[in-house]
């Protein structure tokens, strides 16, 4: 049975694009059954279109507080029966009830080198900070904001010359390499989220995710 996945964004869904690429190839064992965007104008929703992929969006400024926004969301997105739910580019954060609801099926990527850099505009910062290398990090979602545990991580270096667009590209292309790796390992349940620690293979993996040098 193929992994039924719910891709949730709020922009271009560069990264929803990589994942369903991905499972076009016959041995990928999952399948996007739906792309929810809490924007109307989220480009991710045409991406969903073309792809013959159920699709919707749902937004926040409909309700009145976070807690009703995300029980609309749990209820749209369970009309899916998905196995997997991955956060690509979702701009809003999750309420505690919606976390727990997909507790150990909710990944996330985050662009930087986790715990490095939670929150907004991390491109920038790494360059404010004059880091030499910058990157991103898959990890599952907690109740703690971008401060689940790492699956994996791709490094980047960062040049002199580089303003944050530049830095950008170069951590988009790292993504859409790894978040489509990730979602197959889930898919293949070899990724487990246990005790807030990452298990790949019945092996716990170290805080900074599969194959770190540290
Ligand atoms: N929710 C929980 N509970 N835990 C996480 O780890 C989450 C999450 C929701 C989203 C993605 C995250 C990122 O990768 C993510 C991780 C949005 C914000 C934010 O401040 C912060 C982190 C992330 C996503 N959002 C503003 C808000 O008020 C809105 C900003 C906007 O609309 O532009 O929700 O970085
Ligand atoms: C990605 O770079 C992702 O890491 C980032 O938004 C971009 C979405 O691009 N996520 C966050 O900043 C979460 N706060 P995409 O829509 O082209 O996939």
């Amino acid at each position: 049975m193929s992994c039924r996945i719910v891709v949730l964004i709020s922009g271009s869904g560069t990264n929803l694009q990589a994942i369903i690429d991905a499972c076009k190839s016959v041995d990928y064992p999952g399948d996007v059954v739906g792309v929810i965007a809490n924007k109307a104008d989220a480009y991710g929703l045409t991406r969903a279109q073309l792809a013959n992929i159920g699709n919707e969006a749902l937004s926040h400024r409909d309700f009145e507080s976070r807690e009703l926004y995300d029980q609309a969301l749990v209820k749209t997105i369970d009309n899916y029966q998905p196995d997997l739910i991955v956060l690509a580019g979702f701009m809003r954060i999750l309420t505690p009830e919606f976390v727990q609801h997909y507790q150990g099926r909710l990944l996330n990527i985050h662009p930087s080198l986790l715990p490095k850099y939670q929150g907004l505009n991390t491109h920038q910062r790494a360059i404010d900070a004059n880091d030499t290398e910058h990157g991103v990090s898959v990890h599952f979602v907690t109740e703690e904001l971008d401060g689940g545990p790492v699956v994996l991580q791709a490094k980047v270096p960062v040049f002199d010359d580089d303003n944050a667009e530049d830095l950008a590209e170069r951590v988009h292309e790292q993504e859409h390499r790894i978040y489509p790796l990730v979602v197959k390992w889930f898919c293949q349940k070899r990724l487990v989220m246990r005790n807030q620690q990452v298990l790949i293979d019945n092996a716990v993996l170290p805080a900074t995710g599969y194959a770190s040098e540290d």
